[in-house]
């Protein structure tokens, strides 16, 4: 680190421009519905305040690499709040042609209704907007933008990057289009620069922890997730209330030490993604990045592309879970490996197909889950103090994954 001054003079500001120039989403023939296509496209977050190996901060830049040019997030108040932004800084960023994640901290209570909110609100803005197309084309345009917006309406729905590129040129030639309106397309012509933005749909995403989905703010997700509507949710799973310090949630493991489970959770973890099935429309998965990338990235592409309400449950490791968090990826393989987390995905979409649901993704356990449990301090704490209980805990934690993963194989297997 050196002044100002010697670093310009050493040619920092050029070298800036430089790095700035270069290409982002060098795919080259790489797909970015691969692991590896989906890693030279550009994060829209960075520099986030996250704490060193934080579990949380993968999956959203995923996401961002992916969707974050048309994004809207509803985040709840937790730690993905604070390292999300916190006044005056905030990681997500924008591309080259100012596209970025729009992104908004609510209440704890309340975050589900509030993404919802803005669900509802692209559907209505949409809703005008081809409103007005229509209204403009009806009276008669310029010719070219006549074309233009055709193609917009006969692939209304459409992500691509033809549908981006169209968007984009019908904003270019909008203002000149309006230079020239007369009285009958004035007004069509103006609403349409207003809503602009919407040619293309958002993907409305609400991120938020366990602490937020599985207990504050579970009647609203559960409402939100009930109303059928397309909605996507992310919960960042560190199995406690991470930001104030570590308290047991309905996510946190039987056996697990936290704040208000000091002698270990006496029962076992929620699992919302069986209950959430009894719906049948909602998509539902469970990640884990470092245990298997590929089934991540599907997930996530999957839970995005469901024309309904999705809802991805993601493994996150968290300094509260106590083990060297520079290996948090190995720690979620781990997790996998040993059967303390499960990899699926409910996908309703396929039973529409004559198919099940859902897909197991997780194989048999290759090592037993105590393994994982004496590797955390949070399942290790107790072994001084109450060691009978530890050992109590583990037996009765290892019946429990075994039952889980039966019950599940025997589902995904009908
Ligand atoms: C209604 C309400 N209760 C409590 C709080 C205080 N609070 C802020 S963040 C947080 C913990 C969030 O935990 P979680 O949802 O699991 O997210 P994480 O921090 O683990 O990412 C709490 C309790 C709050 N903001 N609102």
């Amino acid at each position: 680190m050196k002044t100002l001054v010697i670093e310009r003079a050493a040619g920092e500001v050029e070298n800036t421009d430089f790095f700035n120039s270069l290409p982002e989403d060098v795919l080259g023939s790489n797909s970015e519905t691969t692991v590896k296509g989906s890693q030279f496209k550009q994060p829209l977050i960075e520099f986030s305040g996250a704490c060193a190996g934080c579990g949380e901060t993968p999956y959203v830049k995923l996401i961002t690499q992916l969707f974050g040019d048309r994004m809207m997030i509803a985040n709840a108040t937790g730690c993905s709040s604070i390292w999300g932004g916190t006044f005056p800084t905030i990681p997500y960023c924008k591309n080259k042609d100012g596209h970025g994640p729009t992104w908004a901290n609510s209440l704890f209570e309340d975050n589900a209704e509030y993404g919802f909110g803005m669900r509802l609100a692209v559907k209505a803005n949409r809703y005008q907007l081809k409103n007005s197309v229509q209204l403009l084309l009806d009276t008669g345009t310029d010719a070219k933008l006549t074309e233009l917006l055709n193609i917009a309406l006969d692939n209304w729905d459409s992500t691509d990057k033809e549908a981006k590129e169209n968007s984009k040129n019908i904003q270019d030639i909008l203002p000149e289009v309006l230079e020239k309106a007369d009285n009958r397309t004035v007004n069509h012509i103006r609403k349409i620069i207003e809503l602009k933005s919407y040619f293309i749909n958002k993907s409305v995403w609400a991120f938020g922890g366990d602490g937020w989905a599985y207990d504050i703010g579970y009647g609203g997700l559960d409402h939100v997730m009930a109303t059928g509507r397309n909605m996507n949710i992310l919960v960042l799973d560190t199995e406690v209330y991470s930001n104030t310090g570590g308290q047991a949630s309905k996510a946190t493991p039987l056996g697990s030490v936290a704040k208000f489970a000091e002698s270990g959770k006496n029962t076992v973890k929620k699992d919302m993604g069986m209950m959430l099935m009894t719906y049948g429309y909602v998509y539902i998965a469970s990640i884990s990045m470092g245990a298997n990338k590929n089934q991540a990235l599907k997930a996530i592409r999957e839970a995005e592309a469901y024309n309904g309400p999705s809802i991805i449950m993601a493994y996150a490791p968290c300094i509260n879970h106590g083990f060297n968090m520079a290996y948090t990826q190995k720690e979620e393989k781990k997790a996998v490996d040993s059967g303390y987390w499960l990899l699926y995905r409910y996908n309703p979409d396929l039973e529409k197909e004559g198919k099940n649901p859902l897909i197991l993704d997780s194989k048999e356990p290759t090592i037993p889950v105590t393994d994982f449990l004496k590797g955390e301090r949070r399942y290790t704490s107790l072994e001084r103090t109450f060691p009978e209980k530890v050992k109590n805990f583990r037996s009765r934690f290892t019946d429990y994954a075994k039952k889980r993963y039966e019950l599940y194989s025997s589902m995904a297997d009908k």
